[in-house]
């Protein structure tokens, strides 16, 4: 066997840089480069081997190690996971930065390569510096906190084992149906430890992406189910959009008619103005989509996990008599609401679910309906689009400015706050991968370091991040990197003094938006002063973006179109009326209300949900 003597931290680089996928008839390099902040638990190791890099493996410098690991999620996503990011950091504090980017990764199916440094193997040197010391194993360090955020974890404690743990890293990250995070804990010294590897190991490597049909017996029963429908309901999760199966979904729906629904992932998955799409479903749905689910007796999901928001905390379908039929990659989906589970990729499936249908059509007076719905939807949307009577705009007359701006294939970015809600109801998207929201985890911060990574992966989109001053203040660090790295992005930071989203769920608890309006302490010795003026246009220019303040119709879309115009970051700053909220549509979410209290308030707003949870039947 030829063997080549080189460190762990070299074989482990090499070895990424020769890792290829396929699948149907597309073959490419899987990782498309390597991010990183250096401390001394890396700084020798992966930071040696990556100096001297293979050529296809870009090195990128960002400036917090979360957020590159949601820019890391994000490009896999805007890929359709068929290539992911690696991100490497130091020991300790630069490591456990990485656990929420990792649990937003796992939760949202997103393949993502975590690279801790990890304690000295020899345990030489100990505690080294940051080091967590616990009393009762030596074998024990802060990277164990990955383990429940990881689809795959390990340590290379011997650089042996570096090549099996490779291969089962690649595994995960390629497989439809396990992929997530996948951390390896790197030992500071054994990433510069050296050892004579197999030179085979570093040959490329091809993983073929299947697409896995399900059983034959379940399909039939699936159809037969499918045919004795009288208002059937389809849901389009995350999974069409990573199974490529957009246009398989578009005949289905064209051949049955069969109303589509969106969750927050599956947005997108046809365009808006198609026939048989009813938009948002759910919690953030759109009146069509709700109202369809509850009068629904069959209701197909596909590529959906089935959160709370997508099924109204369990309220939004069918009264009790509605069956289910989810076409799913993994079990764990599959099997979701007893669901008749058909195992299999989306596009595949989709289409043998297509000829199991062939010459059905759900009947004349459905397919009015869902029109009547649709066209009656549309026109709500107009009406929040245009403009309001106040003197502060509105978000939703703000998403309307952006998209009658935005190009069919632009990309919104966005992930928490009230504009989730708004633009999964809201956004008319016109082409797959035109609305990006991360809304498994939906985590504040993640959007421009989010938006960073969709346009890595689209350099040919232009891609809107759109983002609440919350989300803002706390992780904006990012827009340095897109300078640094000459990533256009487009920022709007809708700035209502505060948590927007979670003061109007306070009120509806009984409790009065406490603790989130951004005011200074008041003379009661509360947080009810005055109001605190961030100047986002400073902070944003001080990072090197092109920064501007727009606060109506003609200013934004000035703003829009001089962005559009430029190459550079631009950051436009709207102020938004934090009261004129886009409501819910025939739809509920469940959180629970305190039993007990001693403000009315609270006693009210119990009661209300007691009343809800009867009304809909809920123990
Ligand atoms: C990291 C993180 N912390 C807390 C939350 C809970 N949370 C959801 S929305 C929100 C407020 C967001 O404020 P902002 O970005 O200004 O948006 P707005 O609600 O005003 O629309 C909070 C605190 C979260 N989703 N993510
Ligand atoms: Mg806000």
């Amino acid at each position: 066997m030829k063997v080549e003597k080189v460190t762990v931290a070299q074989a482990l680089v090499r070895f990424l840089g020769a890792q290829r996928v396929r699948r149907d008839d597309r073959e490419h390099q899987f990782f498309a480069g390597v991010f990183g902040i250096f401390g001394h638990g890396n700084v020798a190791g992966i930071g040696e081997a990556l100096l001297h890099r293979p050529a296809a493996l870009p090195y990128y410098l960002p400036r917090n190690e979360q957020a590159m690991v949601h820019t890391a999620a994000a490009f896999a996503k805007a890929s359709n996971r068929l290539r992911a990011l690696a991100c490497t950091t130091s020991i300790g504090p630069g490591a456990t930065n990485m656990l929420t980017g990792a649990a937003g990764a796992t939760i949202n199916r997103l393949p993502v390569l975590l690279l801790p440094g990890d304690i000295f193997a020899t345990r030489r040197p100990d505690p080294v510096l940051q080091q967590l010391e616990s009393e009762h194993s030596r074998d024990i360090s802060v990277n164990d906190c990955f383990k429940p955020v990881s689809r795959y974890w390990d340590r290379i404690n011997r650089p042996e084992q570096l090549t099996s743990a490779l291969l089962e890293a690649m595994r995960v990250l390629t497989s439809p149906a396990d992929t997530g995070a996948v951390t390896l804990g790197l030992p500071q010294d054994v990433q510069a430890e050296a050892f004579d590897y197999p030179v085979s190991f570093f040959e490329p490597r091809v993983w073929t992406i299947p697409r896995n049909r399900p059983d034959r017996d379940r399909l039939t029963a699936a159809a037969d189910l499918i045919r004795g429908a009288s208002q059937p309901l389809m849901i389009a999760g995350g999974g069409v959009h990573y199974s490529e199966a957009t246009v398989a979904l578009d005949r289905f729906a064209r051949a049955t008619g069969i109303p589509v629904a969106e969750t927050q992932a599956g947005k997108g998955a046809l365009p808006f103005d198609h026939p048989q799409s009813v938009g948002a479903i759910g919690a953030t749905g759109t009146a069509a989509a709700n109202r369809l689910a509850r009068d629904a007796d069959v209701v197909i999901v596909v590529g959906s996990r089935l959160s709370d928001f997508t099924t109204a905390s369990n309220t939004a379908f069918g009264r009790g008599r509605v069956r289910f039929v989810s076409l799913n990659v993994t079990e764990l989906d599959a099997y979701k609401l007893g669901a008749l589970a058909l195992v299999g990729d989306a596009r595949v499936s989709l289409q043998d679910l297509g000829e199991a249908l062939a010459g059905w059509h759900v009947r004349d007076s459905y397919v009015t309906q869902i029109a009547a719905e649709k066209q009656a939807w549309e026109r709500e949307v107009d009406r929040l689009y245009s403009p309001g009577d106040g003197p502060v705009m509105s978000q939703s007359e703000v998403i309307g400015i952006l998209n009658d701006f935005a190009g069919p294939t632009d990309v919104v970015v966005c992930a928490a706050g009230s504009l989730p809600g708004d633009l999964h109801k809201l956004w008319r998207t016109r082409t797959p991968g035109g609305y990006h929201l991360e809304y498994g985890y939906s985590c504040m911060g993640y959007e421009i370091a989010g938006g960073l990574g969709v346009k890595l992966a689209q350099p040919d989109r232009d891609v809107y991040v759109m983002i609440g001053d919350g989300s803002y203040l706390m992780m904006a660090q990012e827009i340095v990197t897109a300078v640094q790295e000459r990533v256009k992005l487009t920022v709007l930071v809708l700035d209502n003094h505060g948590f927007a989203s979670i003061g109007g769920l306070s009120a509806s608890v009984g409790c009065s938006g406490f603790g989130t309006r951004y005011k200074q302490r008041g003379a009661s010795g509360e947080l009810d002063g005055a109001c605190i003026d961030v100047d986002f246009v400073a902070n944003a220019a001080s990072m090197g973006a092109r920064a501007v303040r727009a606060a109506t119709r003609q200013e934004i879309r000035r703003a829009l179109e001089e962005a559009r115009d430029s190459e550079e970051v631009s950051v436009i700053v709207v102020p938004v009326d934090r009261e004129q909220r886009v409501g819910g549509y025939e739809s509920w979410w469940d959180v629970p209300v305190a039993e007990v209290s001693p403000l009315p308030d609270v006693q009210h707003a119990r009661a209300a949900y007691e009343r809800a949870r009867r009304e809909r039947h809920l123990q």
